[in-house]
């Protein structure tokens, strides 16, 4: 896909936030005098994108203080200062993963339930594999039987084979059969499925540390991503779920689901700012090719330009 083309398809999946977001903020900049209304309706418009209200009220502030300054003459030149304060703050949660190639990998998905985990490592696993990757999908959610079929599914558009086991089989036990793998010599990348609920008596966090127990007492050293897959239509909510998965089981890393179906986009500036986690892809559809590396210069031009 060309450049051109593929920024398209970018803007197209943040058409939500976009339409929003960014007319609104066109017609605010439009405007001829930078006074107090025009404020009062960015730090809303800002607010309701779920830019949080650390990046809004320090933007505002900015722009204030170069109004008083007199660098700042019209209102449409705020547009591009807030740009500049996105792209800056999103630089910092922009590192892509990188995926070796030649010896294991690991890459172990977690987040609540509906989520977006096995729709992503689908097209993880195909867009890994269209870059010469050898991928191995293991079916850890044994929660309930449509999982482990569901994955399957997306295994055979990827041209990635799924370990699995029975349906309400011990989920540590089907993340042991794929160290064994790697253990016999396998050194490709496996991403691990897990479940977003368990049965009630089983604790979900308590489940996932077990898993990543297990990889880091059998394959101690391992290069591995533990992967945060979060839902961006839930705004601010993602942002409080993800603190607890960092903090109990250690995440290293954000796939940002489902902004196509969101005018919340600007959840990612939030996450950069409370969260510093890294985000390494973001879900802009449905579809096989529908999860981009996440750039924060392409990312901010295509949802405000
Ligand atoms: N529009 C859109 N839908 C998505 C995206 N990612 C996932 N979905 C949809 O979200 C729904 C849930 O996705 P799953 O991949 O099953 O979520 P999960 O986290 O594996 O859910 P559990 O297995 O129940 O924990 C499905 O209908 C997906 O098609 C995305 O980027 N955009
Ligand atoms: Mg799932």
């Amino acid at each position: 896909m060309g450049k051109n083309s593929f920024f398209e398809k970018l803007k197209t999946g943040l058409a939500k936030t976009r339409d929003v977001l960014t007319m609104d903020l066109n017609d605010l900049f439009s405007k001829k005098v930078i006074d107090k209304e025009l404020f009062d309706k960015l730090e809303e418009l800002l607010i309701s994108a779920d830019m949080g209200p650390q990046f809004t009220y320090d933007l505002i502030d900015d722009v204030k203080k170069r109004v008083s300054r007199h660098d700042l003459q019209n209102a449409g030149q705020i547009k591009n200062i807030l740009q500049e304060r996105m792209i800056a703050i999103l630089q910092k949660i922009e590192k892509p993963l990188i995926v070796p190639k030649g010896r294991p990998f690991i890459i172990m998905t977690i987040g609540v339930n509906g989520s977006g985990k096995t729709t992503t490592i689908g097209k993880l696993a195909s867009s890994l594999k269209s870059s010469g990757h050898e991928v191995l999908l293991v079916a850890a959610d044994t929660f309930r039987a449509a999982a482990i079929e569901q994955l399957e599914v997306w295994g055979s558009r990827a041209g990635a084979p799924v370990i699995k086991q029975k349906m309400n089989a011990d989920p540590a036990a089907v993340v042991f059969d794929a160290v064994a793998k790697i253990k016999a010599g396998y050194s490709g990348v496996v991403i691990v499925d897990t479940a977003g609920r368990l049965h009630t008596r089983t604790n979900l966090m308590e489940e996932l540390k077990k898993i990543k127990r297990i990889i880091n007492k059998e394959l101690p050293g391992v290069a591995q991503e533990i992967l945060l897959v979060l839902d961006a239509t839930t705004g601010q909510n993602a942002v409080v779920q993800a603190k607890i998965f960092k903090e109990d089981i250690g995440a290293t890393g954000i796939a940002l689901t489902k902004l196509d179906g969101t005018s919340k986009g600007g959840v990612v500036v939030r996450i950069a700012n409370e969260l510093a986690l890294p985000v390494r892809y973001i879900g802009v559809g449905e579809g096989l090719g529908d999860l981009r590396v996440f750039d924060s210069r392409d990312f901010t031009k295509a949802l405000l330009d």
